[in-house]
């Protein structure tokens, strides 16, 4: 990866990084939630890649459609109108800058906690579809862990699914857009970093956008790889917590999102995490006999608020490492 050098029309992107586009990926585990065989498939590749495509859903198309082109109606307001609904601190809008120590994206998005009716100031019909598209993912979220949860024998078979299902669930949502950047074509084939590399937090994310490319995971032989667009299913990454509540058999997935050209790309992702005061430990009944903890102990709470001390791609994971062994 490199840093870009002052192409005159790039000025105003010179702080963002570029990287090679990489081959399209035709590995990624597709799964059928409706499928007898899903909790297998599910966990199998959740150990692989922490990574899959899930069709046959049950989330009604048009709730992904409507919640795509409100959107883009407020993407498509005048910048002074969007800088009203920011700054992200930690919800509201964002351009370019994502999080609070210096990483920087061709990115806008908009950054929403639970209740995305009152933590917008956003027109009501905006708000209702956010709100709508919310009520669906989460209840697909609950839905995945449980299946999850059954291809693990967790015992109790809500162990995963109760932290969202959980009124006091911390979660959140992300609206992301990456315009084009017809400049782009004098990088001689490089493309702009949108959103760069880094893992989820949280226990799940669940994750649509429209027909553009531009998601790319990175496999464990550390290669990167670009994921094909669909936007009739979703794309489910395993986060952190999940690595920890699993004692590392589940992995969090690395992933990133290059900025394309000519189309812009929409993102729309629901991030399941446990209430705040929740202590992230293994699962018991996922501990064979004398398996050693690979974390120490910590609260969801805890977690949070280093993360929100880190950089985008830092190995947050790493400071509750138990390298006792
Ligand atoms: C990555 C996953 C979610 O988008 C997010 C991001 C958050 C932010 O945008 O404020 C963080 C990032 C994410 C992890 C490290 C910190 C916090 C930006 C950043 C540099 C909303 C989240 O929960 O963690």
């Amino acid at each position: 990866m490199v840093v870009l050098s002052q192409p005159a029309a790039l000025d105003h992107c010179s702080l963002i990084k570029t990287c090679k586009p990489t081959g399209v990926f035709t590995g990624i585990p597709v799964i059928d939630l409706k499928d007898g065989e899903a909790k297998t498939l599910i966990v199998k590749a959740c150990e692989e890649f922490g990574f899959f495509k899930l069709v046959n859903h049950g989330v009604p198309i048009e709730l992904m459609t409507r919640l795509e082109a409100e959107a883009l109606r407020f993407f498509n307001l005048p910048q002074s109108e969007k800088d009203k609904a920011g700054p992200p601190t930690p919800f509201g809008y964002g351009n370019k800058r994502i999080g609070l120590n210096g990483d920087v994206g061709w990115i806008e998005y908009l950054l929403l906690n639970n209740n995305p009716l009152t933590s917008l100031n956003t027109p009501e019909i905006f708000r209702y579809a956010v709100k709508e598209y919310m009520e669906a993912v989460k209840r697909l979220a609950i839905e995945v862990l449980e299946v999850m949860g059954d291809g693990l024998k967790i015992e109790p078979r809500n162990a995963l699914s109760g932290l969202i299902r959980d009124e006091k669930s911390d979660s959140c949502f992300r609206l992301n857009h990456y315009p084009p950047c017809p400049e782009l074509q004098a990088l001689s084939g490089r493309n702009l970093i949108g959103f760069g590399e880094h893992t989820d937090p949280q226990i799940i994310s669940i994750l649509r956008s429209n027909n553009t490319s531009g998601l790319q995971i990175c496999l464990r032989d550390r290669t990167w790889v670009s994921v094909p667009p669909d936007q009739t299913s979703f794309f489910i990454n395993v986060g952190d917590a999940l690595q920890v509540l699993s004692n590392g058999r589940l992995r969090s997935v690395r992933h990133r999102v290059l900025a394309g050209s000519m189309k812009s790309r929409v993102s729309m992702i629901y991030f399941g995490g446990p209430p705040v005061n929740q202590k992230i430990v293994p699962i018991p009944s996922l501990m064979a006999k004398g398996e050693e903890r690979l974390y120490k102990e910590f609260t969801w709470w805890e977690y949070k608020n280093s993360a929100s001390k880190s950089r985008l791609g830092d190995n947050r994971l790493g400071l509750f490492e138990n390298k006792t062994q």
